[in-house]
């Protein structure tokens, strides 16, 4: 049975950067927010269909960051080693092939039903479906590619509404021995941290390690091993393999148990959470008010999905931001998503006139205050909602 416990309003599609002309047609849906009390899932009251959102003029691109750069290079380091035999990989949700570039072409299988996207990973010279994740496909690439040691996703298990569907589809393709590693943001982070940005229509689920045991078991599945990460504002990586299969890490148990501490398994925090992003809206919009009724500059750095949610929740527009500078080219020169703030280049616009620079990349704070030295150094100051409202 779903509880809803948040309603973040009327929001578009996060990713959905535009122009002036396209405002008319622009689409949004209700976001709405619930607790699953028999799987003890977050997920979202209304999903929105797929295709809205993953296709050919899908602008988020992985490798934009340096964290998230070395993070990759650093993984595949540690899931494949020179001399070891080299296992068959296939990932699903590959994006720009930021992770997929340090894997040989010969025995790995790419999944990005963004075509732009897929086509980018072909060029690099792998094989690459240009297709949603489903068991058809599973059953396609079994028979074409074989199956796989390592089916490998990063931000996509938690980007797809079915799951029944997806973990079935990883069962099919999976050698018997074979292992499911994926990571997503953590459920226990955005809890501690209040970061409710995390929740967009791209995220139809957050998980809790409680929930993805319950429901991988449900489908042959069980987690092995949780490694808890900084990237992404916290996430985790999850271990998976047919159940019975592996030896079960202390990792598990011990992230469920503190899960269990921090009362995921309950719909009572999740009305106090709620609670608190009120606060946090109310608290964001004061201060932006502030600096705008003493004539400071205020922008936002990083057109991120998550700002998306913060800026269409919290009714913020180009009243309060000036601009948002996003060194993605695909979202330069448009509008962001509902609120149509100006998305710029850092060039053409972080420079010595911004007094205040919200960060909607809060994610990557400390890349971006090593990388923005001269601003801080010039008096320049970053605002964030993490885990309160502050100035840094
Ligand atoms: P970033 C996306 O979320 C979408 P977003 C997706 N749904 C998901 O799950 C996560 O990624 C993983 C820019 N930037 O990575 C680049 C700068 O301009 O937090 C990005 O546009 N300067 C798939 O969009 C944005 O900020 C910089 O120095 O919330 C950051 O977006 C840096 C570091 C980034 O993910």
């Amino acid at each position: 049975m779903l509880n809803k416990f948040l309603d973040l309003g009327k929001q578009p599609i996060a990713n959905g950067f535009l122009y002036k002309d396209q405002i008319k047609d622009e689409y949004f849906f209700n976001l709405g927010v619930a607790f699953d009390e028999d799987t003890k899932l977050i997920t979202q009251t209304e999903y929105v269909d797929p295709p809205l959102m993953f296709n050919d003029e899908y602008v988020y691109r992985g490798s934009m960051s340096q964290t998230m750069r070395e993070h990759f290079k650093e993984l595949s380091g540690v899931l494949w080693k020179n001399d070891s035999p080299m296992p068959k990989i296939l990932e699903i949700g590959s994006n720009d092939g930021v992770f997929l570039k340090h894997w040989p072409t010969d025995s790995t299988v790419a999944v990005e039903p963004c075509g732009n996207f897929a086509k980018e990973t072909q060029d690099m010279g792998y094989t690459t479906y240009a297709e949603f994740w489903t068991t058809k496909l599973a059953e396609e690439i079994k028979l074409t590619n074989g199956e796989r040691d390592i089916i490998f996703a990063a931000n996509c298990i938690c980007h797809i509404p079915d799951l029944y569907e997806t973990f079935k589809a990883v069962d099919i393709l999976l050698k018997p021995n074979g292992v499911f590693i994926f990571e997503d943001p953590s459920l226990a982070e955005v809890i501690n941290n209040n970061s409710y940005d995390q929740i967009y229509d791209e995220h139809p689920h957050v998980f809790s390690v409680i929930a993805l045991d319950n429901l991988l078991n449900r489908n042959g599945l069980e987690i092995v091993k949780v490694k808890n990460l900084s990237v992404h504002g916290g996430s985790n990586r999850i271990y998976a393999m047919k159940k019975g299969v592996g030896s079960i890490h202390k990792s598990v148990e011990q992230n469920k148990s503190y899960e269990r501490v921090l009362g995921l398994d309950k719909m009572e925090t999740f009305i106090r959470f709620a609670e608190k992003v009120e606060q946090s809206k109310d608290d964001l919009v004061r201060l932006l008010r502030k600096c705008k009724y003493e004539g400071k500059k205020v922008i936002s750095y990083g057109a991120s999905s998550k700002s998306t949610t913060i800026f269409n929740y919290c009714g913020i527009g180009p009243e309060l931001l000036s601009y948002i500078t996003d060194t993605t080219p695909e979202k330069q020169g448009k509008l962001s998503p509902g609120v149509h703030i100006p998305v710029i280049a850092p060039e053409q616009g972080f420079n010595e006139t911004v007094h205040f620079a919200y960060l909607g990349a809060w994610n990557f704070i400390k890349e971006i205050k090593n990388k923005e030295k001269d601003f801080v150094d010039g008096g320049g100051k970053f605002i964030t909602h993490v885990p309160t409202i502050r100035v840094v």
